[in-house]
């Protein structure tokens, strides 16, 4: 088994810190977005949109998507449970998730996307929509500020996925200066809490 890899990229680093949390460890091969080794056929015969992380299974198959991913491991170990642990449980999470995916990290990602010198001439730029990702994603930092004042984790009382995709848009926000404010006590609380958990260095 392999995880193609890059340790810069935001998405990789969902799959480490669920990795580390899990206490799983996989041999990991870097793959260099910045000289663009993700679009080289070599890496297109395996992922053929190119994205990273991507996991190679002793079969051959090749696992795609950052949450197939997870899901992948949550099924082999469920302990600790980070997708759910019943029926309702389980739909908390992923709802939380897809939150995270949709409102959050989608938002940062396409203010980066649209407004670094990273992706100049690698993708059709749009700073205006940029902008507007930005503002939306300070938008739902406030929204999860509020939702926080009331459980510890964004699923409920237990650190989750939807933990680890909240954590990794927000620290992907610097570039773009998307931050939490400082009367975002709920948020920064949160923050502070997974930030300091081993698995948020992997
Ligand atoms: N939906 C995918 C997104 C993967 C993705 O966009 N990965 C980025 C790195 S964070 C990538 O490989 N970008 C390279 C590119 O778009 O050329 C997932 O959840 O894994």
């Amino acid at each position: 088994m392999k995880l193609y890899d890059f340790t810069m990229a935001p998405n990789p680093r969902r799959v480490r810190i669920f990795l580390a949390e899990k206490g799983i460890e996989v041999p990991v091969v870097q793959v260099n977005l910045a000289s663009a080794e993700n679009r080289k056929p070599d890496f297109l015969a395996k992922n053929p949109i190119g994205t990273l992380p991507v996991l190679e299974l002793d079969d051959g198959t090749y696992l795609a998507e950052s949450v197939a991913i997870c899901r992948y491991f949550e099924e082999k170990k469920p302990d600790p449970p980070l997708m759910g642990a019943d029926a309702k449980d389980r739909a908390l999470v992923e709802m939380w998730n897809r939150r995270m995916e949709l409102e959050l990290f989608i938002p940062i990602a396409q203010a980066f996307r649209n407004t670094s010198d990273f992706f100049k001439g690698r993708i059709p730029q749009v700073p205006e929509w940029g902008k507007v990702c930005k503002e939306s994603a300070l938008k739902r930092m406030e929204w999860l500020d509020n939702e926080l004042a009331n459980r510890q984790f964004i699923a409920g009382d237990r650190y989750t996925i939807a933990d680890i995709t909240a954590l990794v848009a927000i620290d992907f926000g610097r570039p773009t200066n998307i931050r939490i404010l400082p009367e975002q006590k709920n948020l920064a609380r949160w923050h502070q809490a997974v930030s300091s958990r081993p698995s948020a260095k992997a």
